[in-house]
């Protein structure tokens, strides 16, 4: 099984971080969008993270990667059956967190001229927004087994601090413990964004 994906993009660190932590084992390929070539056959909208399981059986969108990784171990679901509504939802306010700050920074790196100002500032006050509602849900505890929901989470606040700003910390005490202790995992530390390769035999990897 190979996950499409590289180094900085937090939709593809979600789905390794679930691998990892689950001990599923899955080859890491990086790839260039520039340069698609036959991932084009994955994926046709040229987006990762995608995951080519066998000919003609490729998963794209990160969150169906994460359903598809729990058929695969017999483990704490990464999808808990019990409030997956509520499960769900809040992995859809994180991955709302990562796609403004993604647009935000898209947006920054246009000419000057062309950027709007109106609109990073709606990005920027969507970010904040969604901070505080996690802050508000958050307890400092982490379980042993790390869900979807908590994942997508910590990569949303690590990929906020890696492109935005680390200042959510000073109005979010409870999620800046929680996050303090998520990252010490090792999942965490090994898909850090500021890598350069991709982690070789993900299931020899006890994390
Ligand atoms: N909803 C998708 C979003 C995937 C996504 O936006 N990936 C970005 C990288 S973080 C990408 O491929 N961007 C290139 C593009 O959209 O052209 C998911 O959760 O996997």
């Amino acid at each position: 099984m190979i996950l499409y994906t590289d180094a900085t993009t937090p939709f593809g660190r979600k789905c390794v971080i679930a691998a990892l932590e689950r001990e599923i084992p899955l080859e890491e390929r990086f790839i260039k969008l520039s340069e698609p070539g036959d991932f084009l056959d994955v994926n046709p909208l040229n987006q990762i993270p995608a995951l080519f399981v066998e000919r003609g059986k490729c998963y794209f969108d990160s969150d169906v990667i994460l359903e598809y990784l729990d058929t695969l171990h017999e483990n704490s679901p990464l999808i808990p059956e019990l409030n997956k509504f509520e499960c769900k939802t809040a992995i859809h306010l994180a991955n709302g967190i990562i796609e403004s700050t993604l647009l935000r920074t898209m947006e920054l790196r246009r000419p000057e001229c062309r950027q709007s100002k109106t609109f990073v500032n709606h990005l920027e006050a969507r970010v904040m927004r969604g901070i505080e509602t996690m802050e508000k849900k958050r307890q400092t505890k982490i379980g042993d087994w790390l869900n979807g929901e908590e994942i997508t989470t910590a990569v949303a606040l690590s990929y906020v601090d890696f492109r935005f700003s680390t200042e959510w910390r000073k109005t979010a005490p409870t999620l800046e413990t929680w996050f303090e202790r998520v990252s010490c995992r090792k999942s965490m530390e090994l898909t850090a964004p500021t890598r350069e390769r991709p982690i070789a035999m993900i299931d020899k990897i006890r994390v």
